[in-house]
């Protein structure tokens, strides 16, 4: 059995430290985990991460680079790294997935859901997360404590109203969503966890297994 997982949300949402206590409640019950994140994953797709969050100075980043190079490093991380991990009976738990481009690309930037769908239908067909869990946050907050970890990226860099786009794309899609666990992630840091791994609880005993 397996199962690719995945925790969404925006910048300083805990996604990290959410992933790192999934991965060992996982590992508790004897289940082999990879991680993975997005953009990113494969070398090609390190690559394309490093461009895509990159300063380009005057050099104007449309929306479409952003948008087709978001979707470029998907489609390596899902045939090179997820699809093997899954038909070899891994966990696969990620750092942001599909969901990251509605709501940057399609909120955040305006992309119609109608190109989303294209390209998703392109790169991915049918496949999606069995489970999602989305982190829910308030950008100011996210984003301050994404700025206390360093300095903001070329993304993290684009203004409070296109979070709040991102933001509203996400609570929308994931209310779509029937295998998706929203958590507010404004909380301590221990309380998100408890909470993150409590709807994995739930996940798992759906999958006839009890934890
Ligand atoms: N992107 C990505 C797109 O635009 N489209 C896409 O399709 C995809 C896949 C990726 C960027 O690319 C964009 C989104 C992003 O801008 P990234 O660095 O992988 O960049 O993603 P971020 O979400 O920016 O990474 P962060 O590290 O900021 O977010 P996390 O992982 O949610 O936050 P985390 O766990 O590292 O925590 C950040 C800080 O907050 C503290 C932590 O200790 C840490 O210092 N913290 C808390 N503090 C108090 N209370 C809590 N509950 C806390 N939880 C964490």
């Amino acid at each position: 059995m397996s199962a690719f997982i995945v925790v969404e949300g925006l910048e300083g949402a805990g996604k990290s430290s959410v992933i790192g206590a999934l991965v060992k409640h996982l590992e508790a019950h004897q289940l082999s985990v990879i991680t993975t994140r997005e953009p990113g994953g494969t070398p090609m797709a390190e690559a394309i991460r490093e461009c895509v969050k990159q300063n380009w100075d005057e050099e104007k980043v449309t929306q479409q680079t952003e948008l087709l190079l978001m979707y470029a490093a998907r489609s390596q991380l899902v045939e090179n790294v997820i699809k093997p991990a899954l038909k070899a009976g891994k966990w696969v738990v990620g750092d942001r997935h599909d969901l990251s481009s509605v709501a940057y690309q399609g909120g955040g930037r305006g992309v119609s859901l109608a190109t989303l769908s294209t390209l998703r239908q392109m790169t991915l067909g049918d496949f999606c997360p069995d489970f999602t869990l989305y982190l829910d946050i308030e950008p100011e907050l996210g984003l301050s404590r994404a700025r206390g970890r360093g300095e903001l990226d070329r993304i993290e860099q684009a203004g409070l109203a296109f979070f709040q786009r991102a933001r509203e794309t996400y609570q929308s899609e994931i209310a779509k969503l029937h295998n998706a666990v929203t958590i507010d992630a404004s909380e301590d840091i221990n309380t998100v966890q408890a909470n993150a791994l409590s709807a994995l609880g739930g996940f798992l005993a759906d999958k006839g297994l009890h934890t």
